[in-house]
């Protein structure tokens, strides 16, 4: 790395933070089957004290995202779980309301014909919002399983003038620094038409609920094939991005580890982000994300090495030289601007990830460290005893 490298990827590590989420580190599964592992958080206790080990390895995880009806119980109070984490050393980050568990469902959400569920579904969400304000949650993060699975079912339009009718009622119930993230995904649980199946639909739901209403990526929830650094580019563009959730994915909403299987789509979606920066002088404001459930890897090392990867390919990205960039642009020389961004995709940034860590005292290799420091054995054997007590001894199943 050149000194310029070295200066440009440190000071992109600087304002880089990512979330984690509380549910990677519990027992998740397949739809077919949950295998429980001895170390996995049983409670909420458990996820925030594992979240809380993960920051202090890497020093850029400082909040954890929730999942209400998972993380919280009815009748306490959200004030505790906020202490809870504090002590741990995170903050409690984006709330993500659950509105595809409950019976009631079973035909949707705000996208349901009946209007004593879509009433439901609101409330519980407009709850969600009194939640965020308690615990100083800047964001709302939602996810609708709503669609239907064959073709006539339901009414397209009709549904989707439901979804607008109560996008814009939350958003009026939001506090003045909070921000609603809306998420998209092509299919599952809905096989025929989900809802809001695309950024496109996202897009439009977002811009009528209001202007503190914005998108949520998920780098999982596309097709194959799909431009997803268009996506972003275009929704910077329009200030419309909110948000991640980073997984990675071969074939569907697979919720692999972060760059596992393409980690240059990751480093091309930041490259457009650090673009769009250089261009405009100012750094948008994206809430970092991760959503991945891990079924066989242990929950806290898949986790660290996300957080890693993402810091690699956030600091690869900041490499690219934007003027030079331009000019090509400029002559068409096709080959030279791609060669920019290759260049910065092949540095190796380990010797500014290393200064960033000295720099901050944390661990040279925090996956490393994490397996020297026998937290994994201590939570295991811990939770393995906890388990037994109550009694969450087998496995679930499919059917
Ligand atoms: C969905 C989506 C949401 C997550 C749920 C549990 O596939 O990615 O973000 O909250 O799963
Ligand atoms: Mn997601
Ligand atoms: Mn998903």
């Amino acid at each position: 790395m050149t000194r310029t490298d070295l200066h440009r990827a440190r000071e992109a590590l600087n304002s880089f933070v990512v979330e984690t989420p509380s549910w990677g580190f519990a027992d998740t599964g397949t739809r077919f089957g949950k295998f429980f592992q001895d170390a996995a958080a049983i409670d909420f206790g458990d996820k925030v004290a594992d979240a809380g080990h993960v920051h202090a390895l890497t020093g850029c995880c400082p909040t954890v995202a929730v999942h209400v009806l998972w993380d919280f119980k009815a009748g306490e109070d959200p004030k505790a779980a906020a202490r809870l984490a504090r002590r741990h050393g995170v903050k409690i980050g984006a709330i993500n309301p659950n509105l595809f568990q409950d019976q009631a469902y079973k035909w949707g959400s705000f996208g349901n014909n009946d209007p004593k569920v879509r009433a439901a579904a609101l409330q519980h969400c407009v709850d969600s919002v009194a939640l965020g304000q308690a615990v100083g949650s800047e964001y709302l993060s939602l996810w609708f399983a709503d669609g239907t699975n064959y073709p006539g079912q339901g009414s397209i339009r009709g549904r989707k003038h439901a979804f607008e009718e109560s996008l814009r009622a939350l958003h009026a119930a939001l506090g003045p620094k909070q921000t609603m993230l809306v998420e998209y995904k092509p299919f599952e649980p809905a096989f025929y038409a989900t809802d809001i199946a695309d950024w496109g639909m996202a897009l439009l739901l977002a811009k009528k609920a209001g202007p503190r209403a914005k998108v949520l990526v998920d780098t999982g929830h596309h097709y194959s094939g799909q431009n997803i650094e268009q996506i972003v580019a275009w929704l910077l563009d329009e200030d419309m991005l909110g948000g991640f959730h980073f997984n990675d994915r071969r074939y569907a909403d697979d919720d692999l580890t972060l760059g596992s299987i393409d980690p240059y789509q990751i480093f091309r979606v930041f490259h457009e982000i650090h673009a769009f920066a250089a261009d405009r002088r100012r750094w948008p404001k994206i809430a970092y994300m991760i959503d991945q459930c891990h079924n066989e890897k242990g929950k806290i090392e898949a986790t660290i090495q996300t957080v890693v990867m993402a810091q690699e390919l956030y600091a690869k990205a900041a490499l690219v030289d934007h003027q030079a960039l331009r000019r090509a642009q400029a002559k068409n020389q096709v080959v030279d601007a791609e060669l920019l961004l290759k260049k910065a995709f092949f540095t190796d940034v380990a010797p500014a990830l290393a200064d960033w860590r000295r720099a901050n005292s944390l661990p040279a290799d925090p996956l490393v460290a994490h397996r020297r420091s026998g937290y994994e054995r201590v939570a295991a054997a811990d939770r393995r005893r906890r388990r037994q007590e109550l009694g969450l001894t087998r496995g679930g199943s499919f059917a």
